[in-house]
């Protein structure tokens, strides 16, 4: 399968997360899909090819339009404001305030449009979104016209931005808006297959009304872990999105057993619902040595899970989403792929 990928990821690279109280270099960083580029390399695949620009007509279509021209200045608007380091919110709007009126300062603003603020804009985070973006878009276009599957190898990740907050070191929702143009092109039913270790929060907020595209997640368990206040197994959706929304949270410690057996039953879920094409929102910080993460999955396990996901039989688009682990983040994320391949 191809792959779609561009070298503008790195202008995205923040000084800075938060993370325990202190600022430490962030765990989502350049080197991640170094070590992919490196494997599928080792592994064969054919060169990876540069997406073009993004077309901003879908994203403007699906996301929220405040949003997006507050993404592109944001920046911009924070340096005018004096401020010398990258764009980090203080505060966010949260219970008993007001959500309805949004600051004109820029410091309001970054907080409006926000979720976790372990997460910085810096000068190219844009530019990096845009790129990753076009990723997506390039990867959907092959398989419209005609190829079994294709890989966007995305960075930055999509899964947690909603249509119209950034965080989890989510931008724009690559994920999303590839279901999204698939339900453009013509499919009446497009499911989302996320594997990352975190709930797909940003996802699920964007399809969870509609009935055209079914949002499956397995997670680690948002009482013990980010994104903490999504991801619950009572999250089915609403009105035409009822029943269209399938979490899978599970507990510290689960080993692939259980996971996979929560695959199967979303799997299943999926096939009995004829959905006519499939994005795999893929990360793989569901491995057992992610440092960020609880899961205990192993690089073999992500083969079978990749074979699991390819005995579907769908057109499908895989978005790259997280995983932290840097030395086996290139062997599992192309185990996935191999085993879908040889499924
Ligand atoms: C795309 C994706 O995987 N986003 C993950 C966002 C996680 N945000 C919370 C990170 C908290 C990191 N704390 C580190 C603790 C290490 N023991
Ligand atoms: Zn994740």
């Amino acid at each position: 399968m191809q792959t779609f990928f561009s070298e503008d990821h790195r202008l995205h690279f923040p000084q800075a997360e938060l993370s325990g109280g202190e600022f430490v270099t962030p765990y989502e960083r350049p080197s991640r899909v170094e070590c992919i580029l490196h494997r599928l390399r080792e592994c064969g695949f054919p060169g990876v090819t540069d997406p073009g620009p993004v077309d901003m007509g879908p994203v403007a279509r699906l996301l929220d339009a405040g949003f997006l021209s507050f993404l592109e200045t944001a920046y911009a608007d924070w340096k005018a404001e004096g401020y010398g380091g990258e764009v980090i919110t203080t505060a966010m709007p949260t219970r008993h305030q007001r959500m309805d009126r949004i600051p004109r300062c820029i410091d309001g603003r970054v907080g409006y449009y926000c979720h976790a603020s372990e997460t910085a804009i810096t000068g190219g985070t844009w530019a990096a979104a845009q790129s990753s973006m076009a990723s997506a878009q390039a990867a959907l276009r092959a398989v419209a016209w005609g190829a079994r599957a294709a890989f966007a190898l995305c960075r930055p990740p999509g899964h947690h931005a909603t249509r119209d907050q950034f965080g989890g070191y989510c931008f724009l929702n690559n994920a999303a808006v590839v279901a999204d143009m698939f339900v453009a092109q013509g499919a009446k039913r497009v499911a989302i297959l996320d594997i990352d270790f975190h709930h797909g929060n940003g996802t699920q907020q964007i399809f969870y009304g509609r009935g055209d595209v079914l949002f499956a997640s397995l997670h680690g368990d948002p009482m013990d872990m980010y994104p903490y206040y999504a991801g619950f197994a009572d999250e089915t959706g609403a009105a035409a999105g009822e029943g269209t929304n399938l979490n899978y949270p599970l507990p510290p410690g689960t080993p692939y057993g259980p996971w996979s057996e929560a695959l199967d039953h979303a799997i299943a879920r999926i096939r009995a619902w004829g959905a006519e094409a499939l994005v795999v929102s893929l990360g793989v910080d569901a491995y057992k040595d992610d440092p960020i993460s609880f899961f205990k999955l192993d690089s073999p396990d992500f083969t079978d899970c990749g074979r699991r996901i390819g005995r579907m039989g769908l057109p499908t688009v895989f978005c790259m989403e997280g995983g932290y682990a840097i030395e086996q983040v290139g062997v599992n994320t192309v185990n996935v792929l191999e085993g879908f391949e040889n499924a």
